[in-house]
C-alpha cells in the first residue's frame, strides 16, 4: 500500500522516516520493496541524506555498508547483491561477479562525495564525523581514482560511462543512438520490473536486449578494464557522470583539507584541471547546455535531458554559461508544472511516464534546485522544491512523477522520494 499524505495537508515527515525504516534491510537501504530488492550506489548515497535528519550514526552506515562492496581496483558498484531476491532481473548469476559481495560491475553517478560532506557538515555529533571521515576518505579517494584512471586511460578530462544504466538515467532519448549501435542478446529471459510496474513507465524490450549484452560482455572479458575499455560498443562521455564527479571530487579535496589528509590530493586537482579544460567541447551555444557525446561515432548526443544542466552542480560553467542555463532551466519549468522534466518537453521523444523519457525525478530537481541556490537564484530553488513536494503530498512517495499530471510512477514508498523530502522538510534554505 502507498503510503500517501492527505493532500490538504503538510507533508507528514513521520511517514518519511517510516518509508526508510521500512525498505531498511540492516546496514543498508532498498530502493523500494520488490521492484529494486538490493543496495544501489546513488540511491544510497541520497537516502543517507535522509536518514542523517532522523538518526546520525544510521546516515553513516548506509556509505559503510556500501564502501564494503568497494572492488579491490576502487570501483563501487552500482549494485551490490547483499541478499538473495528473485523479484529483480538481472540479479548475481547473470552479472557473474562472484568477488566480495556479489555485486554488478559498472558503477553510477559518484555523488557519494558529496553526500559525506553534507553528512559531515550536518552531523551533530562531531567525533561520530571525523571518526566516520577519517574512515571513509580513503575508500572515497580510490574510488575517485578509479574513475579517472580506468574510465579515462587516454587522459582526455571527459571520463566515460559503458552503460546507461551507469548513468542512473537508463532509458534518457540521449542515449538511443549509441545503445542502438549495441547488438542484442539472443537469449530469452524474464524481466521482473513488469511484474511491478505498468509498462508504459518502463523501457522497452529492444533496450533491454542491448543492456543483457553490454552485462554479458564484462563477464565474457573477465572484468578487465583494458580489454572492455577497448572492445566495449557502448562508450559514452556523459555529461551527467562528469558533472557530478567533478563535483564530488572538489567536495573529496575540500574533506580531504579538513582531516589533513594530503594523500592523493595533488592527483586529484590535476585530474580536475583537465576536466575544466575539456568540458567546452561539450557545451552547445543554440541549446544553451552541455551536450554528451558518443565516443564511438564521435557524435554529440542532441538531446537536452536534465542531466545537460548538471555542469552547473559540478561547478564547470563560466558566468557566461550559468546565465545561459539557469534561463534554460526558468523557461523549461515555465513549459512544466511539476519541476524538470527528464527530457524537455519541446523533444519529440518526450514521454511524460515512460521513465527517464519525461517523468519528473526528486532527486533530480534538488540537484538542481541545489545548484540553482549556489548560482545566486534561490527563487529557482524555491519553485523546484514546491512543485517536487506538491508532486509527494498530492500523490505520495513515488519513484518518479508523469512530467503532466503529476501523478506517482515505478515504485512506491520510495527511499530516495522519502530521503529527500526530509532532507527539504528539514532545511531552512
Ligand atoms: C537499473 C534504483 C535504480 C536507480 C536508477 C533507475 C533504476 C535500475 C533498473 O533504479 O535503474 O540500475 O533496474 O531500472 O534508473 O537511477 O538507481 O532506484
Amino acid at each position: 500500500m502507498n503510503q500517501k499524505n492527505d493532500s490538504s495537508n503538510p507533508i507528514d515527515m513521520t511517514l518519511a522516516a517510516e518509508i526508510l525504516r521500512n525498505n531498511d534491510r540492516g546496514g543498508y537501504t532498498i530502493p523500494t520493496d520488490g521492484l529494486y530488492p538490493f543496495q544501489w550506489s546513488w540511491d544510497s548515497a541520497l537516502v543517507a541524506l535522509g536518514w542523517m535528519r532522523i538518526d546520525e550514526s544510521r546516515a553513516w552506515e548506509e556509505a559503510e555498508t556500501m564502501f564494503r562492496g568497494q572492488w579491490a581496483n576502487g570501483m563501487v558498484p552500482h549494485i551490490l547483491f547483499h541478499k538473495g531476491a528473485e523479484s529483480y532481473f538481472p540479479g548475481p548469476d547473470v552479472w557473474g561477479n562472484t568477488k566480495g559481495i556479489p555485486s554488478s560491475a559498472i558503477s553510477q553517478p559518484p555523488v557519494w562525495a558529496t553526500a559525506i560532506r553534507l553528512l559531515y557538515e550536518q552531523c551533530t555529533d562531531r567525533e561520530l564525523a571525523d571518526a566516520k571521515l577519517r574512515l571513509l576518505l580513503p575508500k572515497l579517494i580510490a574510488y575517485h581514482e578509479w574513475w579517472y584512471r580506468e574510465r579515462d586511460p587516454e587522459n582526455t578530462g571527459l571520463v566515460c560511462s559503458y552503460h546507461p544504466w551507469e548513468s542512473g538515467m537508463d532509458n534518457s532519448p540521449a542515449w538511443d543512438a549509441p545503445l542502438a549501435a549495441v547488438p542484442e542478446v539472443s537469449w530469452s529471459y524474464q524481466r521482473r520490473d513488469l511484474g511491478h510496474v505498468d509498462s508504459d513507465q518502463r523501457p522497452h524490450k529492444p533496450e533491454y536486449d542491448r543492456y543483457l549484452y553490454l552485462v554479458d560482455l564484462y563477464k565474457r572479458y573477465g572484468f578487465d578494464s583494458q580489454k572492455i575499455y577497448a572492445n566495449c560498443p557502448y562508450k559514452v562521455a556523459d555529461i551527467g557522470i562528469i558533472a557530478i564527479l567533478h563535483r564530488a571530487s572538489k567536495d573529496l579535496i575540500d574533506l580531504c583539507r579538513i582531516a589533513s589528509h594530503s594523500d592523493g590530493v595533488e592527483a586529484l586537482q590535476t585530474e580536475l584541471d583537465q576536466t575544466a579544460s575539456a568540458i567546452n567541447s561539450l557545451w552547445s551555444e543554440d541549446k544553451r547546455c552541455f551536450m554528451s557525446r558518443d565516443l564511438i561515432t564521435g557524435k554529440t548526443l542532441d538531446e537536452v535531458t536534465t542531466a545537460t544542466v548538471l555542469p552547473l552542480f559540478g561547478g564547470l560553467t563560466s558566468d557566461a554559461q550559468s546565465e545561459a542555463i539557469l534561463s534554460l532551466i526558468g523557461e523549461w519549468l515555465d513549459d512544466t508544472s511539476f519541476g524538470l522534466s527528464s527530457t524537455h518537453p519541446s523533444s519529440p521523444r518526450f514521454e511524460p511516464k515512460r521513465y527517464w523519457r519525461g517523468p519528473v525525478w526528486p532527486h533530480i530537481n534538488w540537484i538542481i534546485a541545489l545548484s540553482a541556490l549556489e548560482h545566486g537564484h534561490p527563487e529557482i530553488a524555491a519553485r523546484l522544491r514546491r512543485c517536487t513536494m506538491a508532486c509527494v503530498q498530492s500523490s505520495g512517495f513515488w519513484e518518479y512523477f508523469d512530467a503532466d499530471t503529476g501523478a506517482g510512477c515505478g515504485g512506491d514508498n520510495f527511499s530516495w522520494t522519502a530521503a529527500i523530502t526530509l532532507y527539504w522538510l528539514g532545511d531552512s534554505t
